[in-house]
């Protein structure tokens, strides 16, 4: 548990963060402040959780033999609490552990979050970050209620996927993405990366997931909630083909990775608000 300094945003921060997450300077709404329509990907709900230097890791404490050299990404859940997502605003953080759950070797960590509007007290964004953190010890224990939708299993049809996209990624995603908060080394310095045992520097999975964020709100239209699990790496220069299912107002999806026929993203939903779906 514990505070974090304000993280403050405006237009800067949500053209870097949709450009950081493939959008072009042909989508006005997403690159340029004037538009009428100018509007932040909702994924960025989770950077003032990265945004941080305090309270992040605050789970660490329950752990022994924590190397973060070892932590990966595992799971994703925002949920979007004021819609729509505010263009700029101050936000303050606190955080607080879920989950602690030893698998073999591997310790995995549900760390929950809620982000207020720092004048008006008023949630605007929760998180659920899930870790799957390599060589490490902790006691099997739930501190809290986690929500529904991040727990459900999102198993993809055996149909043909009604939506189909490629993205690909540029070699300088991950040295694009960082800016936006996550500066863990993993992602940038070829001797960490070796640390962690990749021959080579990886994408942010949360990268991968705001790449596949955007494609889906363009496709489906606003979702206020989003979880995924990031079931393999993906590197810069790679191409992610994203599938996607509508059943009701869920959107079930999965991310590839074309060049090495892996997947990226598994068990995976956004939550459409109904009255504005596109379909
Ligand atoms: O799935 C494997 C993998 O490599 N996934 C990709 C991970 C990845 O690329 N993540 C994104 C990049 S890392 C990143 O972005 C870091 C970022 O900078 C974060 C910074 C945050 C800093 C703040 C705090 C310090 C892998 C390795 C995750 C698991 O593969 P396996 O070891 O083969 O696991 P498997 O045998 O399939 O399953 C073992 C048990 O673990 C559960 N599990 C598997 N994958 C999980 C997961 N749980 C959560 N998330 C996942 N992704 C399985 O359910 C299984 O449990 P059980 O035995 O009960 O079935």
């Amino acid at each position: 548990e514990g505070e974090d300094p304000v993280f403050t945003y405006g237009d800067r921060e949500v053209i870097l963060y949709n450009l950081a997450v493939g959008a072009t300077h042909k989508e006005l709404p997403y690159v340029y402040e004037n538009d009428q329509e100018f509007q932040v990907v909702p994924t960025f709900g989770h950077l003032p959780t990265f945004n941080s230097v305090k309270s992040q890791m605050s789970f660490s404490k329950l752990l022994r033999n924590f190397n973060p050299m070892l932590l990966l990404h595992g799971e994703h859940y925002i949920k979007i609490e004021k819609w729509p997502v505010p263009t700029e605003g101050s936000i303050k953080t606190s955080y607080q552990p879920l989950a602690i759950t030893q698998k073999k070797t591997n310790t995995i960590v549900v760390h929950g979050s809620k982000s207020v509007d720092s004048n008006t007290g008023e949630t605007v964004f929760s998180n659920e970050a899930t870790f799957f953190i390599r060589n490490c010890e902790g006691d099997t224990k739930q501190y809290a209620e986690r929500k529904s939708f991040a727990v459900a299993q999102f198993n993809a049809p055996k149909s043909d996927a009604e939506f189909t996209q490629d993205i690909k990624i540029s070699e300088d995603q991950a040295a694009l993405y960082r800016l936006t908060g996550d500066r863990n080394p993993l992602h940038i310095d070829p001797a960490f990366a070796a640390g962690a045992k990749f021959d080579r520097p990886i994408l942010h999975g949360m990268c991968t997931y705001g790449l596949c964020a955007k494609v889906l709100l363009d496709k489906y239209g606003p979702f206020n909630e989003i979880k995924a699990r990031f079931t393999g790496i993906v590197f810069p220069g790679e191409t992610l083909r994203v599938y996607a299912w509508k059943q009701g107002d869920t959107v079930i999806f999965q991310a590839h990775v074309v060049e090495r026929k892996t997947i990226a993203i598994n068990n995976a939903a956004i939550k459409l608000i109904s009255d504005k779906a596109k379909i």
